[in-house]
């Protein structure tokens, strides 16, 4: 059950943020303020207090809170982003989270991890190694992880941005999958809810509350995860796609 979300308003310099997506284009500033508050919306309906947090120009990616810390029953730990462009995002995310928790840790150099790459399965934890996090962000963070009662392990991607690009899990043992992590034998043992290539997008979905959120447009994905049992809620975030970034990344939940 969550209880919380904290996201971070998209500043006009989004335009300028990180992508790998050569075909989709820039985002629109305006569309993505709607679609953000959208999102809000959303989280707001599954029961969730939002926190929302004002734009930071500074940082083109500063709206991907995910990236930036994890925030766990136990801890909160911050991260250090493998992309330079945000490793200065991690200060403002600091200032806000210090304001409401204790057990703060953080990662230091030279290790680099990112929140996409964390995926939260109870009370364990499986770190993507990518090119965004590192080995030695991994073992720093199952260290912190372990000291407070929790654990870790690592995937190596070989593909994706990001762990949770291609795999999302939704309580009751059931995992979305995609792409390289349909048989990735360190997965075994979940349910799987196999998402089609066409719509790999989709696969970067999030559990609130008994509720699955997807990205809208995507109907082979709502009926799977229908039939799993889940409701679904759809919202639009075609303006953060272009920017690689899906929807867990848009908040922190707790
Ligand atoms: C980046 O490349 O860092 C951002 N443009 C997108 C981050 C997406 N984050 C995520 O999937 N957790």
């Amino acid at each position: 059950m969550f209880t919380n979300a904290i996201v971070r308003t998209p500043g006009r310099s989004i335009v300028e943020g990180l992508s790998d997506s050569k075909t989709l284009g820039l985002p629109n500033y305006e569309q993505a303020i709607i679609q953000h508050q959208s999102y809000i919306d959303v989280l707001t309906k599954c029961g969730l207090d939002v926190l929302v947090l004002e734009p930071c120009e500074e940082y083109p990616d500063s709206t991907f809170v995910e990236d930036v810390a994890l925030i766990t029953p136990n801890c909160v730990i911050i991260t250090r982003p493998g992309a330079p462009s945000r490793r200065g995002e991690v200060h403002e995310i600091e200032f806000v989270l210090k304001q409401k928790f204790n057990n703060i840790e953080a990662i230091e150099a030279p290790g680099t991890i990112e929140g996409g790459d964390i995926m939260m399965v109870g009370d364990h934890y499986y770190i993507g190694l990518s090119e965004r996090t590192n080995i030695e962000g991994a073992k720093q963070i199952i260290q912190i992880l372990t000291k407070y009662g929790m654990s870790g392990s690592t995937i190596s991607l070989k593909k994706v941005l990001h762990l949770k690009t291609g795999l999302s899990y939704l309580k009751e043992n059931n995992l979305v999958v995609c792409g390289e992590f349909i048989k990735d034998s360190s997965l075994g043992g979940y349910n799987p809810i196999e998402i089609p290539e066409k719509e790999s997008y989709a696969a970067n979905c999030i559990w609130v509350n008994e509720s699955v959120i997807i990205p809208l447009g995507y109907p082979t994905t709502k009926q799977r995860i229908k039939n799993a049992g889940y409701p679904v809620i759809e919202t639009d975030v075609t303006e953060f796609q272009k920017l690689d970034g899906g929807l867990s990344c848009l908040s922190l939940r707790y």
